[in-house]
């Protein structure tokens, strides 16, 4: 009887984590006072990561950086609560920016 507890927890700890691991494919980035957060992140292949505009005014959501920009997404954010979703489907690092203020800099570790 009480070598069967720490079993059940383990199979309860086993259980959760897949349960987590199939539901991870989203991540959040907040857009607030001029920065990405938390950046950089990183995820797993096939994550969907969302932006979330948590200003006034309008930022971009843009790949690459100011000066190599590679052209996979390049979106505006006008104002407090829109949002832009992108998935990583490849493994990789991948740098973003804002276009309208571009020492807002991202990065997105896919693994
Ligand atoms: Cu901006």
């Amino acid at each position: 009887m009480i070598r069967s507890v720490p079993m059940l927890a383990a199979l309860f700890l086993a259980g959760s984590f897949s349960a987590t691991a199939a539901l991870g494919a989203d991540s959040d980035v907040a857009i607030k006072t001029f920065q990405f957060k938390p950046t950089p992140i990183e995820v797993k292949a096939g994550t969907r990561v969302t932006w979330a505009n948590a200003d006034d005014i309008t930022h971009t959501v843009t790949s690459g950086t100011p000066e190599n920009r590679d052209g996979q997404f390049n979106t505006p954010l006008p104002g407090k609560g829109t949002t832009f979703s992108f998935t990583f489907s490849r493994a990789g690092t991948y740098t973003y920016f804002c276009d309208r203020h571009q020492s807002m800099r991202g990065e997105i570790r896919v693994k």
